[in-house]
């Protein structure tokens, strides 16, 4: 085994969603990604972009949403910090469950672990506790990563698309 240099430091890997529902949804997502870039955030692979109805309230503005896969030196909370420094940044305010925003970054899995941690006061669990449901998540996850399992219950992407609702498979389209 190769003996750890002192001074290397462990990269780890994440797989992140963005959405937008305001505004030039592109361009929101495309100013995420560079500014992710600019945090010292890897971009290894990023989805196409996917256009699906506002989850669970279809009423809602309609959604673009990527998926991306990352390598980072930063620890989970540093990452996690840093994500939320991005989405002020993108001019995101309200923390009111599914209502809009210009910029929505979840962290749907690191390192294929499980958390469950607080980071200044706000609940970080990770693998993303309602990923399995939403096919804004496991579309974009299944184009850059086919083989991807879930960290806690270790069914296969495959599996869990296979599980979603017949409506929800209709509603999704790459644009
Ligand atoms: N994000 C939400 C709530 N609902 N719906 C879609 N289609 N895409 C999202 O990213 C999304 C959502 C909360 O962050
Ligand atoms: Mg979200
Ligand atoms: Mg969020």
């Amino acid at each position: 085994m190769k003996k750890q240099d002192i001074l290397e430091e462990v990269v780890n890997y994440a797989y992140l969603s963005i959405g937008s529902n305001i505004g030039n949804k592109l361009s929101n997502l495309q100013r995420t990604k560079s500014l992710i870039f600019e945090n010292n955030i890897n971009i290894l692979f990023s989805s196409s972009y996917y256009e699906t109805p506002s989850w669970p309230n279809p009423s809602l503005p309609r959604f673009i949403n990527i998926v991306i896969k990352v390598s980072t030196k930063q620890d989970l909370k540093k990452f996690f910090l840093n994500l939320k420094k991005i989405e002020r940044k993108m001019g995101k305010r309200s923390n009111i469950r599914n209502s809009p925003r210009i910029c929505d970054i979840d962290i749907i899995d690191f390192n294929s672990k499980n958390f469950s941690v607080d980071v200044n006061n706000q609940k970080l669990i990770v693998p993303h506790p309602r990923m399995n449901s939403r096919n804004f998540v496991l579309f974009p996850l299944f184009e850059i990563d086919k083989k991807w399992t879930h960290p806690k219950s270790r069914i296969n992407i495959t599996e869990l698309m296979s599980k979603l609702p017949v409506n929800s498979i209709r509603g999704i389209k790459v644009i």
